[in-house]
């Protein structure tokens, strides 16, 4: 089935924020419903309409109402959310994408749903992580994403659901706040260099995590959610990747635009022991062969891009 017309829930969190107006110049404003629990604070170029993931007859009504065949779900508790409110991640993450599943099953609808590398575990291999391999998550939000890729693909192999996903790295972007996640360290720091000069930094300055600009995660989205159903093999979630740096690596990339800049060390214990579980770098190549992942920036255009662009929003708001 081809996508016509989409309703992406959680439209206005950090992925949504920017794929919401990437697919809508793809299929027009008029094809796009933006589904929010919360207050609407942008100009969305997209169809509003109010709800959550935890309301599946309101979700079925809009459906019916604007003829949707496409579910894109976004809502999701990021790492730190998920150890803080294990009981919301689990209603959140995991009820929340079976009452999409649910809905794409009756009404014959194809899916999209994040997961992530937090899937992986300490019994993983760390370096350069297979698509398949030992996947023994420690942490709330990694055992949602995990269960969640097994609901996926029971609900392909049962019900012959169309439902596509991606494992994200920490994604990196300057539209949005940092937010509650174990790789929003690496947004906050730019915050902080260019306000104070100065980041004291919450995990060990050699913890190595993968991580992505943003416009190449999206761009991958729309290729998975678009490519035709043959060419989809894996049905619990493809692993994505672009670069990988640990915090030290960043403080010294930001030096090349603020030699001035001091980063000091107060380890999280919280934030640490979830970065400790997961892999330093992913093996993403199974997403390029079958739906053509790639990926256009590498660590040194992404920290030169949020650090401009950091730097205007900065400026703007004085
Ligand atoms: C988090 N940004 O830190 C998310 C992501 C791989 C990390 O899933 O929780």
């Amino acid at each position: 089935m081809i996508t016509k017309k989409v309703i992406i829930i959680g439209a206005f969190g950090q992925i949504g924020t920017e794929l919401t107006p990437a697919l809508a110049k793809i299929l027009g404003e008029k094809n796009i419903v933006a589904l929010s629990h919360s207050k609407i604070n942008q100009d969305f170029s997209a169809i509003i309409e109010k709800g959550d993931v935890l309301q599946p007859k309101i979700i079925v009504e809009i459906i019916k109402k604007h003829q949707i065949d496409t579910i894109i779900n976004l809502a999701s508790y990021l790492s730190v959310k998920s150890e803080a409110d294990p009981q919301g991640a689990w209603q959140v993450n995991l009820i929340g994408l079976k009452n999409v599943l649910d809905i794409a099953k009756d009404y014959q609808l194809k899916v999209f749903w994040p997961s992530s590398i937090a899937v992986f575990g300490p019994t993983t291999p760390k370096i350069q992580t297979p698509q398949d391999t030992i996947i023994e998550p420690t942490t709330m939000y990694g055992l949602t994403k995990r269960a969640g890729e097994l609901l996926c693909q029971y609900y392909y192999l049962k019900y012959g659901v169309d439902v596509r996903s991606v494992r994200y790295p920490g994604l990196l972007d300057y539209k949005t706040p940092p937010s509650m996640g174990t790789t929003e360290y690496a947004k906050w720091i730019f915050y902080h260099a260019i306000e104070k000069g100065y980041y004291l930094c919450p995990l060990r300055n050699d913890t190595v995590l993968p991580m992505m600009y943003m416009e190449d995660a999206i761009r991958s989205t729309i290729k998975i959610i678009m490519t035709e159903k043959e060419k989809i093999k894996i049905r619990t979630s493809y692993n994505l990747a672009a670069f990988s740096f640990s915090p030290d690596d960043l403080a010294q990339e930001i030096k090349k635009f603020l030699p001035h800049f001091k980063i000091e060390y107060q380890i999280d214990e919280n934030i640490q022991k979830i970065a400790d579980t997961w892999p330093s770098s992913i093996d993403d190549h199974q997403a390029k062969i079958d739906w053509g992942h790639e990926v256009n920036f590498d660590f040194h255009k992404t920290v030169k891009i949020l650090f401009e662009n950091i730097k205007k929003k900065l400026a703007q708001n004085k």
